[in-house]
């Protein structure tokens, strides 16, 4: 199995629940600018929406949006999928409020142009990060362990970091937590080299 992603894109949430599950898989690096993967293909052979992430399976089959790739993780390795007899529909119901809701609002944020656009954009992601954060059933967002919703939601709050968005405390806390896993230290390692 191989993960297409781009360094610190949204394709990290993927990266880190491969890791944390333990997956056999590889890595490709995709310039986004240029549409070139690593070893020089074309990267819109390979997603026709020139967008990581992008997983390709041994069999060659290509499976592409953060939702649909974070919830086939999660039916392979249940530990990190939610809990409870509506834990697949918490999962779908996390998942996509950060897709819909909190990446897309960065999107706002990175068109954003003057400060009143900027400090309205700023102002939505708070309160979306406000909205998540009373989700929390522990430490995660599910509980005393990380789901595949909580990858995705990291990656969120590192890029509030890089913004200057500010999180709730839960969320402040929730992001150190994360950084100190040892499958988000050797995801970033990885992104950094
Ligand atoms: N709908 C896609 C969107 C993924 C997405 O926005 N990927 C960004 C990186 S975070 C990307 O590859 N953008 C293409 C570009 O910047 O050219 C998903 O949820 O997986």
């Amino acid at each position: 199995m191989k993960l297409y992603y781009s360094p610190k894109a949204c394709s990290l949430a993927d990266h880190i629940a491969l890791q944390e599950a333990g997956a056999k898989f590889v890595v490709e690096r995709v310039n986004l600018a240029t549409k070139r993967t690593a070893a020089g293909r074309d990267f819109n052979e390979i997603n026709v929406k020139g967008c990581v992430p992008v997983i390709e399976m041994d069999d060659g089959a290509i499976l592409t949006e953060n939702v649909a790739i974070l919830d086939w993780i999660a039916a392979q390795y249940p530990t990190l999928g939610g809990s409870g007899e509506m834990g697949r529909t918490r999962l779908i119901e996390s998942l996509t409020f950060i897709s819909t809701e909190l990446h897309h609002s960065f999107r706002h944020l990175m068109d954003a142009k003057g400060d009143a656009e900027v400090a309205q954009a700023k102002a939505g992601i708070q309160t979306r990060f406000h909205w998540i954060s009373d989700t929390f059933k522990g430490d995660y967002l599910f509980g005393d362990h990380p789901s595949v919703a909580d990858c995705y939601l990291f990656v969120m709050t590192l890029w509030a970091e890089r913004f200057g968005v500010n999180v709730p405390t839960r969320l402040s806390s929730f992001r150190e937590r994360m950084k100190g896993r040892e499958a988000v230290k050797i995801a970033l390692a990885v992104e950094a080299a």
